[in-house]
């Protein structure tokens, strides 16, 4: 019985000391898993479409658009898995972000972390461009073999 006590004692003494390690070595890991984490490799035959628009459509502002994939997986930001990624829309932003590069977040950077796979976007009107662009877990795009860019119409 002494012994639990004990056991509970310096489990407590561990706790503290554990968590004030797990402050620097989290620092630390987060550090060392964007440097040393490679960008899983685009699987054979993945792509990423607009499941909804065809390019060159004429649509009515707000609309819907719906993001497919091919071969990869979407899943949720947070964690590089191989195989897996989230969906971004780049509206008049260029075609593509180069492969390994962290996308920007801004309004003409759409991120879609939560794993979503349709959004309604608001654009002026005009044409517009819109790009899929699939990216890792820490937003690292897959680059243009995981890309797709189409031309709108606002009317
Ligand atoms: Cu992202």
């Amino acid at each position: 019985m002494s012994c639990n006590s004990k056991g509970s004692n310096s489990g407590s003494a561990d706790t503290a000391a554990s968590a004030k390690t797990t402050d620097t070595s989290m620092k630390h890991s987060t550090d060392t898993v964007k440097s040393i984490t490679a960008l899983p490799p685009v699987p054979a035959g993945a792509k990423v479409y607009f499941k909804n628009l065809m390019n060159n459509e004429v649509v009515k502002s707000p609309f819907k658009v719906v993001m497919g994939v091919k071969n990869i997986k979407v899943d949720s930001a947070g964690f590089v898995v191989a195989g897996e990624g989230h969906h971004h829309i780049l509206i008049d932003a260029g075609d593509s972000v180069t492969a390994g590069q962290v996308i920007p977040k801004d309004a003409q950077h759409l991120h879609f972390g939560k794993g979503q796979t349709s959004t309604t976007i608001e654009l002026p009107r005009g044409k517009h461009r819109l790009t899929l662009q699939f990216a890792d877990g820490i937003h690292r795009s897959y680059g243009n073999r995981l890309s797709a860019t189409i031309e709108i119409t606002v009317k």
